[in-house]
């Protein structure tokens, strides 16, 4: 062969698979994907651009639940925007939100900072606001128990709270903001939220032990009198 047609013939491979390779990257997900872990940076969020003043959110390096960092977040009462991460712009970011199944997030309530009185009451988080090119609000309300989430202030609180997010179209975004939503009312004295490993997940996770457990068997008496099993 023709030494000149068989150089070029390599160099068109080579050029052929350093595209293949581009477009994979361009092409496939990264999730699962951490989008807020506050490890020295504010991973792009901020407070949310319509929030009421008074709103506030730094890193600090305590009650974290991934790495040694979390968001402390204070809010007003009610239902706020709080605090926002805007993806626009990002092609591998919309990517992972356009394939993303669910977003869950980590939630600390410290009791010492609140003090709730008689009729107060707070949420971990009420629900989150996805702004894209499908819709520009989709409020999605969490697919974690209200019990699980709502806190009387009694006792410190972290919960892992779980949204399940409706397919994205078109799937090419070119826009995509997420929002985390707080609510308290009534109380005496309004402490921060501290936000932590917030992540996006592909395929839904399997149920929880417990839950399995309900599920298969529902109704199953009780063994009376069952020996102990060796351990
Ligand atoms: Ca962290």
């Amino acid at each position: 062969m023709n030494m000149n047609l068989k150089s070029r013939i390599v160099v068109c491979g080579f050029i052929c698979l350093a595209i293949t390779l581009g477009l994979a990257g361009i092409s496939y997900g990264n999730l699962p994907r951490v989008i807020g872990d506050w490890e020295d940076s504010n991973d792009g969020w901020q407070v949310d651009p319509e929030a009421l003043s008074g709103t506030t959110a730094k890193v600090v390096r305590e009650n974290a639940t991934s790495g040694n960092y979390s968001y402390k977040v204070f809010a007003n009462p009610e239902w706020q925007k709080a605090v926002s991460r805007d993806f626009s712009g990002d092609a591998n970011l919309l990517a992972d939100l356009g394939r993303a199944k669910q977003l869950k997030v980590d939630v600390t309530l410290k009791a010492k900072e609140w003090s709730m009185g008689a009729t107060g009451w707070a949420k971990a988080i009420e629900c989150i606001i996805i702004r894209d090119d499908k819709s520009d609000w989709q409020q999605i309300e969490p697919a974690t128990d209200q019990k699980e989430i709502s806190w009387d202030g009694s006792a410190d609180k972290t919960v892992t709270v779980t949204f399940d997010i409706p397919p994205q179209t078109p799937p090419n975004l070119t826009k995509g903001i997420i929002i985390l939503i707080t609510n308290y009312q009534d109380v005496n004295t309004a402490g921060n939220f501290y936000f932590d490993n917030v992540r996006l997940l592909g395929a839904a996770e399997p149920s929880q032990p417990k839950e399995a457990a309900k599920s298969v068997e529902p109704n199953k008496p009780k063994e009376p009198n069952k020996p102990a099993k060796a351990k």
